[in-house]
């Protein structure tokens, strides 16, 4: 029978502050029909206490069964509630987008992903090998049949050089190995079985398969225009939607193993060079905060800043429209540039 965890007392993930001992003592016995368990979903916040959120779902199922303790963390990261409806906008004309950086002094390179996963199966720290490795058939066949400039090749992690691997990791295209988070939530099982990553020649189409998601559609490119890095994203997407079925509810909208990432599903991001801003953090952190903006170093998440670059990202995802995270990024980096120029 399951304890309840040992949280220490600095302890600041969404997880350790939801997690009451009657959730845990209501919860603790549900399984979801797949069998995935209250402890699976939660074990990535107790392994790592510092953890900013430290749950995963193992299916969809999860987000209904374990609902208590989901819909709290989803309730404090997006503002939404139990009752809300999800809606989605790929309508790239409605973006209200200017170049932010004319003379290429700030932005250094734009990018947008989504997550998506496979309705029929379950999600990443729920799934068998055998369906991991279904997955990765299912979306290479896809992704081999896209054309101009989205054709391109599907590379398996299994058997690639390791010189290879490091490279497009250090170049931002890859995903990188042995998360701490993504190995507690079991999402890195029998790795590097059934992953790998699909990109066009330009590597400005980009999907990684069996991640934390089963794919990451990415679209980036060099420099600042947000606009044609969208638009080559919604092509993606919707092009991929007539043979692959993606896990969507009403509620919900597309369903992510990690609660941050519902809704939209989408991070669109900047890296950017702000000299005099990252002196005065307080005044960086206000307007961030009051665009709906996340603050990640160089190498993404749990990383740092190097030599003054940050990658600014919308936070928000869930309850707003793609359009919406994109004008959240493009609104907020306009306001950070313009503070920068202040200064
Ligand atoms: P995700 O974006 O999928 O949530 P990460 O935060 O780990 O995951 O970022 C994945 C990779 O994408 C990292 O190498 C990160 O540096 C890179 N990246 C993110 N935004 C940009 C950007 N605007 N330009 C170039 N690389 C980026
Ligand atoms: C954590 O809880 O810190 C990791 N599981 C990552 C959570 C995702 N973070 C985010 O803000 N998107």
């Amino acid at each position: 029978m399951p304890s309840f965890p040992n949280f220490p007392d600095n302890c600041n993930s969404l997880l350790c502050k939801h997690l009451t001992p009657a959730i845990f003592e209501k919860l603790r016995n549900r399984k979801t029909p797949r069998g995935f368990t209250l402890m699976q979903a939660i074990n990535s916040g107790i392994v790592n206490p510092d953890s900013s959120i430290g749950v995963y779902a193992g299916d969809k199922e999860s987000y209904e069964v374990f609902s208590p303790l989901f819909d709290a963390v989803i309730k404090e990261y997006h503002g939404f509630d139990h009752e809300d409806m999800h809606q989605s906008n790929l309508d790239i004309s409605a973006l209200q987008a200017t170049d932010l950086d004319p003379n290429n002094q700030y932005i250094l390179s734009t990018r947008i992903r989504v997550g998506r996963n496979l309705d029929a199966l379950p999600l990443g720290p729920g799934i068998s090998e055998l369906q991991r490795l279904d997955v990765e058939k299912q979306v290479s066949t896809a992704l081999m049949q896209l054309d101009d400039d989205l054709k391109g090749e599907y590379y398996p992690l299994e058997g690639m050089s390791k010189k290879v691997q490091e490279q497009l990791i250090q170049d931002h295209f890859l995903f990188k190995e042995g998360d701490r988070f993504l190995e507690a939530a079991g999402l890195n099982r029998e790795w590097p079985s059934g992953r790998g990553i699909f990109h066009n020649a330009a590597k400005s189409f980009l999907v990684w398969v069996n991640e934390e998601d089963q794919l990451r559609i990415i679209s980036m490119q060099q420099g600042g225009d947000i606009k044609t890095v969208f638009e080559r994203l919604v092509n993606a997407i919707t092009t991929l939607e007539k043979s692959l079925h993606f896990s969507y509810t009403e509620h919900l909208g597309y369903i992510t193993s990690c609660p941050t990432n519902l809704g939209t599903a989408m991070r669109a991001s900047v890296h950017i060079k702000l000299p005099k801003l990252s002196q005065n953090m307080e005044l960086f952190n206000t307007i961030t905060t009051e665009h709906h903006l996340q603050i990640r170093g160089i190498h993404g998440e749990h990383s740092e800043s190097e030599a003054g670059i940050f990658d600014i990202s919308n936070r928000r995802r869930l309850g707003v429209t793609e359009v919406e995270c994109v004008q959240d990024m493009h609104d907020g980096v306009a306001a950070l540039i313009a503070a920068e120029e202040k200064l």
